[in-house]
């Protein structure tokens, strides 16, 4: 069906244009030139007046006799968004009200040989949500956005801009089918170890009449007397010597391939495929002298999360291909992650992206798509919200890479702390029946539902991320927390040394795009802090003042605007490696660390790592060396500087450790060395120095080279705005068409190459020590490479 032409028009208008299904109506637009595009400079506020329309997609479509012969004919809409009535042949077949569901209509009895016409009338999401909202008697927070089941990013984020867009946002189609189909598939671990694995598999079918069937999982075949309608069949499966999959960094994600067929007298009646990872997955909550621990536990062994909250990366979903998915994925593994966060303001994602992170080793935290709000709760919103759960559960639950359920994004540290009760002037009664509607759908129907739907061990789930808002204690001693005392607190980023929580789930700091990113959506006379185009391009009410008020505390603020974009990324990048380093030196206190956030949805400066188009900011870059299995840390503790080691392996680490002061023209002022070793997955001290011992040296301008085997670390003293740095000559030889040198004759800080088109470097915003030589990949071959260095700013 996705195939066939489609038309749109607005309701009551003549004029129909061409549209692309699946798709949205602002792509639709757009495609159609009734709009200009909405990510372009500040177009996103003209365009506001789409979202209170109506509007109808229609298309034709042929039926033969031959596929009226079936005995079933299912029309099915894997999404709608959201308020869609649907007519076939001019009879309303469904009245769909969640973006987040299936929808399947059994439509054999309305269909014709011949020509036959689907329109799909979708109602304006915010005038269905404002008539919502109306019926209550007190104002929930962020209005109409709570009453409807539709991606919450859409109503504009502190990252997104607001496009309320509708329309079939998933594939469509007609399906044929007789005697019997596969409705859904679970499987679960009966026993796992060294020697073998149980797998029992449990197979929903639907059969037209009573039936015996052959069902077959690869080669092994049972036969089952079934009855009419759905029946669940078990059937076990059993591997020898198995192997387990692993997260990223600790072995190999390994997956199964399953194909699972039924058929009646040799004849196939469905088939489907399953990639199943085996293994094991606990989260362990156990008090302790502090608090209680929050960590997971992979088959059996304890492992420190590192990653990042992941958001939808585009406001117009349907344009996101798997590739876009798969590099998303790609680029986490790339930056040494073993988990992402599906923050609940956003979509259940596409398969893809839940397929690339098992065969990635990807673990996911997957969050109900619910955030920073409070939500009704009548019968009729938790039945539509139970089915979406069912829905999106059975359709996910299969991943090995799915960790976590988790309830909401920020909606009870929210209640807790926002101040809504204040704001909205809510009595005693309302606060009450806010907080038992609260309680009804996460702490009652979505647990009940899990576990209802998924095997022991599958169904680990916490209500809400975080446990507790990061202004009370407990939230650094027990659960997950959200740190934001950095960005909103405007607390120096020092504090995160001080702040660490038990697993800490969101904490993050804003770094801008490119230029090359930002002149895709902005005009080059636009390109300066005043312009209603570079405003709109930044969605926290006050962003750049805050990257301005941390950038003057730790750089010279550049004036020319291409250095203040580099700039920014450094600040964000220095910001970030204080907090992941923090979080990784407190293991196993600390088990945790997922920044905000690693994408975009549009081109836009924000707390992301990488940018719409997928470019690495500098602080991807960073991520990927603070993420480094083993990582060299160093901290400065009261009358010391601390050299840690951080080691991830679940192996040993032993080596010798080297200490070197070098002045920033390379000349050697201090230097120690010591054979160290370390447990595995463990942080340990193994270096300690006086501050007094170095007291004779100008902090301004040593750095303090850490070294262990292959694994470097440089240390510097004083802020960067501090630092007493020459211009350096970097020079650049060309090894093949994919590969350079770098070295510099004196210390080069922050190293930035770039080029025109777009080329990835494999290593960048690096410091160059003096005399130091690094290889770099380039994933094209390149004519011009620009480098700058911190240096070049400060003028
Ligand atoms: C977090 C998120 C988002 C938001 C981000 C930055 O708490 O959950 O709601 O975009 O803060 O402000």
């Amino acid at each position: 069906m996705s195939t066939e032409n489609w038309i749109f028009n607005k309701q009551n208008e003549i004029k129909k244009h061409k549209a692309t299904i699946p798709g949205t109506l602002h792509t639709d637009l757009f495609q159609n030139q009734l709009i200009p595009d909405p990510f372009f400079g500040a177009n996103e506020k003209q365009l506001q007046w789409i979202e209170n329309e109506n509007w109808e997609y229609e298309t034709h479509f042929t039926i033969s006799k031959a596929d009226l012969k079936n005995q079933n004919i299912d029309l099915e809409f894997e999404g709608l968004d959201t308020y869609a009535t649907v007519y076939l042949n001019g009879k309303v077949v469904l009245d769909a009200d969640n973006m987040f569901r299936k929808w399947t209509i059994s439509s054999k009895s309305h269909l014709k040989i011949g020509t036959n016409h689907l329109k799909v009338v979708f109602h304006s999401v915010v005038q269905k949500g404002k008539e919502e909202a109306k019926k209550l008697s007190y104002t929930l927070p962020e209005k109409e956005r709570v009453f409807v089941r539709k991606a919450q990013y859409q109503f504009g984020w502190d990252w997104g801009p607001r496009f309320v867009t509708t329309g079939i946002w998933k594939p469509v189609q007609l399906k044929f089918w007789n005697s019997g189909k596969i409705e859904n598939i679970k499987y679960s671990q009966i026993e796992l170890n060294d020697k073998k694995a149980i797998l029992e598999f449990t197979t929903e079918i639907y059969v037209s009449k009573v039936k015996t069937i052959q069902l077959k999982i690869n080669e092994k075949s049972e036969t089952f007397n079934l009855k009419k309608g759905k029946n669940k069949i078990k059937m076990t499966y059993e591997i020898a010597n198995p192997k387990l999959w692993w997260c990223n960094g600790l072995g190999d994600a390994n997956l199964y391939h399953f194909t699972v067929e039924i058929s009646h007298k040799n004849q196939l009646l469905d088939s489907k495929k399953l990639h199943i990872g085996l293994r094991t997955i606990e989260l362990i909550q156990e008090k302790d002298q502090i608090g209680s621990s929050f960590y997971f536990k992979i088959n059996g062994k304890s492992v420190f999360m590192k990653g990042a909250n992941v958001v939808p990366p585009d406001s117009f979903l349907p344009r996101v291909s798997d590739s876009t998915y798969f590099s998303l994925v790609e680029n986490a593994k790339k930056a040494n992650m073993n988990m992402l966060r599906v923050w609940g303001g956003g979509v259940y994602f596409d398969d893809d992206f839940y397929e690339a992170c098992d065969a990635k080793g990807i673990l996911v935290w997957q969050d109900f798509m619910f955030a920073c709000a409070m939500y009704p709760s009548d019968e009729k919103f938790v039945e539509n919200v139970k089915q979406e759960v069912i829905d999106n559960v059975n359709r996910l639950q299969n991943h090995p890479s799915i960790a976590i359920w988790c309830g909401n994004n920020e909606n009870d540290e929210g209640w807790h702390n926002w101040g809504w009760q204040k704001q909205f002037n809510y009595s005693k009664a309302d606060s009450t029946q806010i907080w038992n509607d609260y309680k009804k759908v996460f702490h009652e129907m979505i647990p009940q539902t899990l576990d209802s739907l998924l095997p022991k061990g599958k169904n680990i789930y916490w209500s809400s991320s975080p446990s507790k808002g990061w202004g009370r204690k407990e939230s650094l001693t027990q659960g997950d927390v959200h740190y934001w005392g950095v960005w909103w607190g405007k607390e120096p980023f020092e504090i995160y040394e001080k702040k660490v929580g038990r697993f800490v789930s969101e904490y993050g700091f804003q770094g801008m795009p490119n230029m090359e990113t930002l002149q895709k959506v902005i005009n080059k006379e636009d390109l300066n802090f005043t312009s209603e185009a570079l405003k709109n391009h930044q969605k926290h009410p006050t962003g750049y003042e805050t990257i301005n008020e941390y950038m003057e505390r730790d750089y010279v603020v550049p004036k020319d605007f291409e250095d203040y974009l580099y700039v920014s990324q450094l600040l964000q990048a220095r910001g970030m490696k204080t907090a992941i380093e923090a979080h990784r030196r407190a293991k196993p206190y600390c088990m945790g660390t997922l920044y905000w956030q690693l994408n975009d949805c549009w081109p836009v400066t924000s707390w992301s790592s990488l940018d719409y188009f997928g470019n690495w900011k500098a602080f991807q870059y960073q991520a990927k060396r603070s993420f480094e299995n083993l990582l060299l840390s160093v901290a400065n503790e009261n009358d010391k500087y601390k050299v840690y080691l951080v080691n991830d392996d679940f192996e040993n680490y032993s080596g010798k450790l080297e200490l070197e002061l070098l002045s920033f023209e390379g000349k050697s002022l201090w230097k120690t060395s010591k054979e160290i070793s370390v447990e595995e997955n463990t942080s340990t001290i193994v270096y300690e120095i006086l501050k007094e011992e170095l007291k004779s040296f100008d902090w301004q301008q040593t750095v303090l080279k850490v070294q262990l085997n292959e694994v470097q670390s440089n240390y510097f003293f004083a802020k960067p705005k501090e630092l007493k740095l020459q211009k350096p000559t970097i020079q650049i030889r060309t090894i093949d068409s994919f590969t350079f040198e770098i070295s510099s004759d004196i210390l080069a800080k922050d190293v930035f190459i770039y080029s025109e088109g777009e080329v990835f470097f494999e290593d960048n915003y690096f410091d160059l020590l003096p005399k130091e030589k690094r290889f770099i990949k380039l994933s094209k071959p390149v004519q011009n490479i620009k480098v700058k260095s911190l240096f070049d700013t400060m003028q």
